[in-house]
């Protein structure tokens, strides 16, 4: 079962159930290693999702602007490697949408606790934007907004759940979106947060 959710935006609902344990375990060796943090825009905000990343370089944010970095500003130490159970999930869900040999160099982990958003952004920093992004939905439920490639397109709303994967390629890769803040609830198997791992050839 596959949807599309724009141009190029496959929606493969529920493609990592069954691969939920080991990924989470991969997530928790991640956090040891490189602890969720708040980071602060170029604006001087700080972003109520918590991040971390592994791979060679992670995607991080500061008063001097957004980059992918090889080093973990808070530790001074490159990312952790990315487990294989991360490298496998993101390269068979973009073969099952038509991306052979998806090589992903960075994967963000965003946290959402209840009331956390994410405001309406592009991706941008990454070199290489004919390769997709994959993305993973763990735990709570969240409202994806998704909109177009100005900022002042009209804005669809898609639920996302518990082990869909989203490959993002084609016209899509540009398009605005965002997540709406994250409502109260808990999840049987991550309790009262969501987890978002997303996947990209950032060098
Ligand atoms: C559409 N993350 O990390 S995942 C992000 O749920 C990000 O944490 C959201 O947006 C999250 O940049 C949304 C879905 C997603 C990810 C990347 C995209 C949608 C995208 C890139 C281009 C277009
Ligand atoms: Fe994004």
């Amino acid at each position: 079962e596959r949807q599309a959710l724009g141009p190029g935006a496959l929606l493969l609902p529920g493609f990592a159930l069954d691969r939920v344990e080991p990924l989470l375990q991969a997530v928790e060796a991640v956090q040891q290693q490189a602890p969720l943090r708040h980071l602060v825009t170029p604006g001087g905000l700080r972003m109520s999702v918590a991040m971390t990343n592994c791979g060679h370089v992670g995607w991080v944010s500061d008063r001097s602007g957004y980059r992918y970095d090889p080093l973990d500003p808070q530790s001074g130490r490159p990312w952790p490697a990315m487990p294989p159970a991360l490298q496998t999930l993101a390269a068979d869900a973009a073969r099952a949408a038509g991306y052979d040999g998806f090589a992903p160099d960075a994967c963000l982990i965003n946290q959402y606790l209840p009331g956390t958003r994410l405001s309406l952004h592009q991706d941008r920093d990454e070199r290489d934007q004919g390769a997709p992004i994959v993305s993973v939905s763990l735990g709570l439920p969240a409202v994806f907004l998704f909109g177009g490639a100005q900022r002042g397109d009209r804005v669809a709303r898609h639920a996302l759940f518990h082990g869909d994967v989203v490959v993002w390629g084609g016209a899509s890769r540009l398009y605005f979106h965002g997540i709406a803040p994250l409502k109260e609830g808990s999840h049987p198997v991550l309790g009262e947060r969501r987890l978002n791992l997303t996947f990209r050839k950032a060098r």
